[in-house]
């Protein structure tokens, strides 16, 4: 695999391709980051970014997490001191999933985005953005369904984080394009260059296939889940045979999430894959690659039980090295 297809495996929007793939060309030095609220509990939602960014340190890119406390606080997570604490956990937590520590510079928001400078910054960008504007970068990030003052300057941070972080690149879940696609689009209008962004998927809700997989609502799968739990967790999980389900009756898209999981946090960190079964059934299975594990599960090969029992065991491994620092 070459580095721009390490680089964008598994990402549901490359802006631009061409701009991601000049930096492809000489990572050694160059700058990519993710930003987290830190709030409630780290689930395998937000593990999904910290699987790019893995990609991306081995590819020589430098990688930068924010635990962005301001815009926690913008978003209605809490107070500032709950908000703190939350995260230093997480940041344990990161390291414990496989982000190498000497490489991984963690930053909290409020180091840098109350100095005057960043202010100021944050001032003339509100001054070019339109309400609008700001409102529909955030429809997919805010909390509450009244528009706080405080959710429309969250995006304009967001963008300025991009130049103030000396960034190359910015990764986010498609939660957070038009966050980006505004910091592209404004950032020229106070003086800054605009930066390529990497999008990934988002993970759907577990037991119905639908929307996404959220710690506020419906079941997630968390770092600090005991084994027994992934395995209830799992085993009630949606997974019909096929990676693309019928909508449901009131007409809402579905993912299969066992299947997600499996192409976004298995098969990238596992070089093979093997589902035990009994032999009266046919014996262990082994995969190399994901495609082949979907279509053994869309041709009757596999058993979504099966496939689901092999699911909760190499999570129970990916999720155990965070459990033992609760
Ligand atoms: N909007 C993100 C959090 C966040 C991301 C970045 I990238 C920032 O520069 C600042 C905040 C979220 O929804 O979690």
């Amino acid at each position: 695999m070459d580095a721009y297809e390490r680089i964008t495996r598994n990402t549901s929007e490359v802006v631009t391709a061409e701009e991601v793939r000049a930096l492809s060309e000489s990572p050694e030095g160059k700058r990519a980051y993710v930003g987290y609220e830190p709030s409630g509990v780290l689930h395998i939602g937000h593990m999904l970014t910290a699987n790019k960014l893995i990609d991306l340190q081995e590819t020589g890119f430098e990688v930068v997490i924010l635990l962005a406390d301001v815009h926690a606080y913008l978003n209605d997570k809490g107070t500032f001191e709950e908000i703190r604490a939350t995260a230093e956990k997480m940041k344990q937590q990161f390291i414990a999933y496989g982000l190498d520590d000497s490489k991984t510079q963690f930053v909290l928001g409020s180091e840098y985005q109350l100095d005057e400078e960043y202010v100021l910054d944050l001032h003339a960008l509100e001054l070019e953005t339109t309400v609008a504007r700001a409102q529909r970068a955030m429809a997919e990030i805010q909390r509450g369904e009244h528009a706080k003052v405080s959710q429309m300057v969250y995006p304009l941070m967001q963008a300025l984080d991009i130049e103030y972080l000396d960034l190359d690149l910015a990764v986010g879940g498609l939660d957070q394009r038009k966050v980006h696609m505004l910091a592209r689009e404004e950032l020229p209008s106070v003086g800054y260059g605009s930066r390529p962004a990497l999008h990934t998927p988002i993970l759907a809700d577990l037991t119905t296939g639908v929307g996404k997989m959220s710690s506020s609502e419906g079941v997630t799968i968390s770092m600090e889940d005991s084994t027994e739990d992934l395995e209830e967790k799992v085993n009630s999980a949606y997974c019909p045979p096929t990676a693309d389900p019928e909508p449901d009756d009131a007409g809402n898209e579905r993912e299969n999430p066992v299947l997600q999981i499996f192409q976004y946090h298995v098969f990238p960190r596992f070089e093979e894959v093997r589902v035990e079964r009994p032999e009266k059934y046919g014996g262990d299975l082994e995969y190399a690659g994901y495609a082949a594990l979907e279509a053994d599960l869309e041709s009757g090969e596999l058993h979504p039980a099966d496939a689901k029992g092999a699911l909760a065991t190499y999570l129970d491994e990916l999720v155990a090295p965070g459990r033992e620092l609760l």
